[in-house]
């Protein structure tokens, strides 16, 4: 009898949807398991199969738990506002709601298809004005406790996409969704003060348990940095306070550098001689992406600042002052005093503009090149600091600025404060009322949602304001503070707001008084094991940390950290090894690979492609290789016997098997545990039959991978119940270990025979064995012994002269 997957697939998840069979209890007296993945963005392509690989992972883990009697929560949601939608609903004239509905439908669909244990009953959707109620709500308590103010600030803005962008979303320096160039504007944007946790989001990764490559990419992007604020003297007579990591090194500043931002540019314009062309190269670095001008590898550039002269604190030495864009203005204090002899980027400038390196630290050449290494120099021409190392001058010169109030010590972070505005449409929009009179007014909650209006266009406006700002009815509204006249706030939020919390929602998803009920989160949170891919580390990861923590200290949530474990997944290559793309042409739809074969051996096969962390090239062979291991599987039915306990010959096997299934489902070696199977099948095929209790266990170990099949010969050889009710198979530590191995005897390190001995045999009788073999025996007889030696579980070598 074939196995029809097609027929059989359908009818089990149709039987887990009517039963509601992966729905979690709200029984909080039993012990839970919270099980996530990334929510997708339902874009218009469907389903990729790098998807599949997270979701199957911890669909794996989450049906295992099931069976380890865990009350699991494994949600689906869509993480629906944000460009793309709203990008294809300008070009089609389609509501963005529409394209994601329809988006959305299609996502479903091809989700159940392969059969993931999704409690589907608390699908939740970002876009959903129950769902982004809570999301403004977030917002307005954020706002509340001054975590979400407006800024007037230098923003970046894609001058095809029309949309400021943050930081992160500028990647090599141009736009990462439409690749578009980047400039520099000023606008005045919501910005979220992420910076005041930026300790706390280092500190307490050690509370939780992340694979070290995601711990370490969060805390080089928050990048603390210690050093010390040093205030120069200027011929102005205001001081120029400046931030250096190399405090130790003041005594080599030959000059100071502001950034073309800085504020003394039009303090100092009085003084300042060579105004015009200061402005001119104001105007070109306005042109320029952050990215660009910190690139290490582009020529510096910069003007020298005539009139004004700064003076170095500790030696009252006059030194000119630069402006130049490799001097950012949201880093520090957007000046800095430059060291060619000790810093890269101050050689290269020192060199082009001819300006004098004088070396502090000994130990290189500073005339060929900056001498960064601080670790093992010693300073000179440094006066009371000259003989001490870099340690001691830093620690010295800091007393020494702190005694003097010329500077101090200080720490900083490459963290900015998230840019949280968006003049888009299709995002949530944020409820703040600004008032003439008294300014901006948190909407009542009870005003809650705010929800987006009907507009006829979804463009900004020519100046760059978003769509709403063109519907008077909408914006203009009475002050809740006042009563007067006041317009509403027509800027948008950020796709990731609404994925910053979104893993509290499923926790308790149709509650209409709050976020979610204390009582869910607190039975559910922290979330269990999260997976997702390695590109939302640092800014997914980091915001919804974020939200979580301040949520903790609101008082809504118990636990200062949201996710217990964060493990990556590698992506899925092309069969070519390149990355798939629509443009590349090697795109693999995982629809037709379940109409082919079935969702059980695309599962299967994407969890065998290779080690879950690493990337890994589509391979249609290997698919055609799970195929028939699942075909081999069914067809086990027809050597079954009776038996209601391991046969002997197949008991280490067996105990093996499970021993190394359960291990290598939690440290996410799929690859492995599936290897391990199909030797098993392999063992079993040798003996002939397979029994009861093997074939039992069996399908419970293959059914989080293969989850149709093993249900269907469940039922079909009436083993009683549904597989997914059964308990998960244990293993006896003892068991799994070979009776009898097989070693080979040498003579002279030539192989002379093969043995079957005991396991745990000593090296005494393995020698003692291996000499009664025929074989050895040939070749010792009337010889010298004169070494003899047993590798355990591997080989005698015997050496006669
Ligand atoms: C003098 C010095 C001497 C420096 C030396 C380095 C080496 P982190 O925090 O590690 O990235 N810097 C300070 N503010 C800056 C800004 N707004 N834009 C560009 N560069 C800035 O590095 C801090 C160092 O980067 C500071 O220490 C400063 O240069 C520069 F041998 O000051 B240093
Ligand atoms: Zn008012």
């Amino acid at each position: 009898m074939k196995y029809n997957f097609a027929e059989v697939e359908k009818k089990w998840q149709d039987i887990w949807d009517d039963k509601q069979v992966f729905a979690a209890t709200n029984d909080y007296s039993k012990p839970k398991y919270y099980a996530l993945v990334e929510f997708p963005y339902p874009s218009g392509q469907g389903l990729h199969v790098g998807h599949p690989r997270s979701y199957t992972a911890l669909d794996i883990v989450s049906r295992k738990r099931r069976l380890e009697g865990y009350n699991v929560l494994y949600p689906m949601g869509w993480d629906a506002f944000g460009l793309p939608t709203e990008n294809f609903a300008i070009k089609n004239h389609i509501h963005p709601e529409i394209v994601t509905k329809n988006n959305v439908a299609h996502f479903k669909q091809q989700l159940k298809s392969l059969g993931l244990s999704f409690d589907w009953s608390r699908e939740i959707n970002t876009t959903d004005p129950n769902y982004y109620k809570w999301t403004q709500w977030i917002f307005l308590q954020l706002f509340k406790k001054g975590l979400a103010y407006k800024k007037e600030m230098a923003v970046n803005w894609c001058t095809s996409c029309k949309v400021v962008l943050a930081n992160e979303e500028v990647v090599n320096g141009v736009c990462e969704r439409c690749g578009g160039e980047v400039v520099r504007k000023v606008k005045s944007q919501w910005m979220l003060g992420i910076t005041q946790y930026a300790q706390r989001l280092i500190d307490d990764l050690d509370l939780v348990n992340y694979i070290d490559r995601v711990k370490v990419s969060q805390v080089n992007w928050i990048g603390r940095s210690t050093g010390a604020n040093v205030r120069f003297g200027t011929t102005a007579g205001d001081e120029l306070e400046v931030y250096t990591t190399r405090p130790d090194t003041l005594f080599g500043a030959t000059y100071m550098v502001i950034s073309p931002e800085h504020p003394y540019i039009e303090k100092w314009a009085d003084r300042i001689t060579n105004i015009d062309a200061i402005r001119t190269y104001q105007q070109e670095a306005a042109r320029k992406s952050e990215f660009e001008r910190t690139e290490l590898v582009k020529e510096k550039t910069g003007v020298e600042l005539q009139g004004v002269r700064g003076v170095n604190p500790v030696n009252g030495r006059e030194i000119p002052i630069f402006v130049a864009d490799y001097v950012l203005t949201t880093y520090g204090t957007g000046a800095i005093m430059a060291v060619p002899a000790h810093d890269t980027r101050d050689w290269e400038f020192a060199k082009k503009f001819g300006l004098p390196i004088i070396e502090v630290v000994k130990g290189g050449d500073v005339e060929q090149e900056a001498f960064t290494d601080c670790a093992t120099g010693v300073m000179v021409n440094s006066d009371f600091l000259t003989g001490l190392s870099v340690e001691d001058a830093k620690a010295k010169i800091i007393d020494w600025l702190t005694e003097h109030g010329k500077g101090e010590k200080k720490v900083n972070f490459k963290l900015r404060d998230w840019v949280f505005s968006r003049q888009r449409y299709w995002g949530e929009p944020i409820p703040i009322v600004v008032c003439p009179k008294c300014g901006y007014v948190p909407l009542p909650e009870d005003q809650l949602p705010l929800t987006l209006p009907h507009v006829d266009s979804y463009e900004q406006t020519e100046t760059g304001e978003s769509p709403l700002a063109k519907i008077d009815s909408w914006v203009n509204t009475t002050c809740p503070h006042c009563g007067g006249p006041a317009k509403r706030e027509t800027d948008t939020m950020p796709q990731w707001a609404g994925s910053s919390w979104y893993f509290m929602r499923y926790c308790d998803p149709h509650n209409n008084e709050a976020l979610a009920s204390k009582e869910a989160l607190d039975y559910w949170l922290p979330v269990d094991w999260y997976n997702g891919g390695m590109e939302h580390t640092t800014l997914h990861l980091l915001y919804s940390r974020f939200w979580h923590k301040f949520l903790y200290d609101i008082g809504v949530v118990s636990t200062p950290e949201p996710y217990a474990k964060r493990t990556s997944h590698g992506m899925i290559l092309g069969e070519n090894h390149e990355k798939m793309s629509k443009s590349r042409g090697n795109v693999v739809n995982p629809d037709d690979i379940v109409k082919e074969y079935g969702a059980d051996t695309m599962r299967l096969y994407e969890m065998f492609i290779g080690d879950f962390e690493k990337s890994a090239p589509w391979n249609s062979d290997s698919i055609k290789g799970c195929k028939r291991f699942l075909d081999r599987i069914w067809n086990l039915q027809d050597i079954l016997i009776a038996g209601a306990e391991y046969r002997p010959e197949l008991e280490t096997a067996m105990h093996k098997t499970i021993q190394k299934v359960t291990r290598d489902i939690e440290e996410l070696k799929f690859n492995t545990a599936i290897a391990a199977m199909m030797a098993l099948l392999n063992d079993i095929t040798d003996t002939g039959a397979i029994n009861h209790a093997e074939l039992k266990a069996l399908l419970i170990l293959l059914n989080p991978f293969a989850p149709h099949i093993t249900e269907e010969m469940w039922q079909v050889l009436g083993f009683g119940g549904m597989l997914n009710e059964q308990k998960w198979v244990s293993y006896d530590e003892a068991k799994c270990k070979e009776a009898t191995i097989e070693v080979v005897a040498q003579v002279n390190g030539k192989i002379k025979a093969r043995l079957q001995v005991a396991a745990d045999i000593t090296a005494e009788d393995a020698i003692a064995a291996a000499k009664q073999a025929d074989a050895v025996k040939a070749m010792i007889e009337g010889k010298t012994v004169v070494k003899e030696l047993y590798v355990p579980g591997k080989l005698i070598n015997i050496v006669v002269r």
